[in-house]
């Protein structure tokens, strides 16, 4: 008899659900590669070991680990490393980049959220926010016509019936979604959305632009998935002056020490203007598929506050 914990991973891992799941999501990644590709993005390997790595706007446990005395950080997102890597005369980057996010055992009830998880994370120097959404609709829109017409039996096996979302996709400001639905506003419009939706300025990590023009507004976005499958993406416009960055540093009370080498790069006026953006793999399959769990798409899922046999 195998112990319970055992037994329930290789169910999973022997089951034809988990297998139709991964047919959606490999037809999505070629469809997202050969679109990357296509619109001449060079694709970069995995940074998963840095001195720095996002700070992110929520607190996370610390993903650190010591060589010969030199700390390195377990990768939380390569936004800082996707700015660098646009230094020399490239135009765009996207990797498909493995996240370590070492999420309080609380969030594991949200469904949505894994200690490892993969984005598809890209950044288009010289771009502005509505290039961005212009360039991820347009992928959102590939990505349903693939899995629809090379996947149907799979999604018809799975009991997922998939609508192709409508283009171009509302927007909508987080301040004004925070006035007329209180804090608890994404939830809310998650489920009573019939399509993905734009969800543009939120007061968060100093790398997303502000708005000068209208201080305090962010040049940045997310989406939201509908039917209750929440935050699938978010990106932005990129602070990439010294002093902005620095005031940005200051304002969100950052330590800059880790910071010294990259802020030594911003300093000399070597970062682009650029934007970009980032969309979680588990989360796009678990929304195609209609999982309601994200550990149903993720075949060795780590979820927050679970116990972990492989
Ligand atoms: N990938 C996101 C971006 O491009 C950053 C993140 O994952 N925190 O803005």
């Amino acid at each position: 008899m195998m112990e319970w914990q055992v037994q329930k991973a290789v169910t999973k891992l022997q089951s034809n659900r988990l297998t139709a799941i991964l047919k959606v999501q490999s037809a999505m990644m070629q469809e997202v590669h050969d679109y990357m590709h296509e619109k001449g993005l060079l694709q970069l390997m995995p940074v998963m070991i840095s001195p720095i790595t996002d700070p992110l706007n929520h607190s996370v446990l610390e993903g650190e680990i010591s060589y010969y005395g030199d700390k390195l950080q377990l990768t939380k997102s390569m936004i800082l490393h996707k700015q660098l890597s646009l230094l020399g005369d490239r135009e765009g980057v996207y990797i498909v980049s493995p996240n370590v996010r070492l999420e309080p055992m609380e969030r594991g009830a949200t469904g949505r959220h894994l200690l490892e998880f993969t984005q598809v994370d890209f950044e288009l120097k010289g771009k502005k926010a509505a290039d961005v959404m212009e360039f991820m609709e347009a992928l959102y829109a590939r990505i349903f016509a693939k899995v629809k017409k090379e996947c149907a039996q799979e999604l018809a096996f799975l009991g997922r019936t998939l609508k192709t979302p409508h283009f171009p996709m509302k927007k909508f400001d987080s301040a004004e979604l925070k006035r007329t639905l209180g804090s608890d506003w994404e939830k809310m419009v998650s489920k009573t959305a019939g399509d993905p939706i734009w969800v543009t300025n939120h007061e968060r990590e100093f790398y997303d632009k502000e708005d000068l023009d209208r201080p305090f507004t962010y040049l940045n976005y997310d989406v939201i998935y509908p039917e209750g499958f929440g935050e699938g993406l978010s990106g932005a416009e990129r602070e990439h002056e010294h002093p902005r960055i620095l005031e940005r540093m200051h304002r969100n009370k950052m330590e800059l020490g880790p910071y010294g080498a990259y802020l030594e790069v911003a300093k000399a006026g070597l970062l682009s203007p650029s934007a970009g953006a980032g969309f979680g793999v588990e989360r796009l399959v678990r929304f195609l598929c209609g999982a309601k769990h994200i550990e149903e798409v993720a075949p060795f899922a780590k979820v927050p506050g679970g116990k972990f046999v492989f």
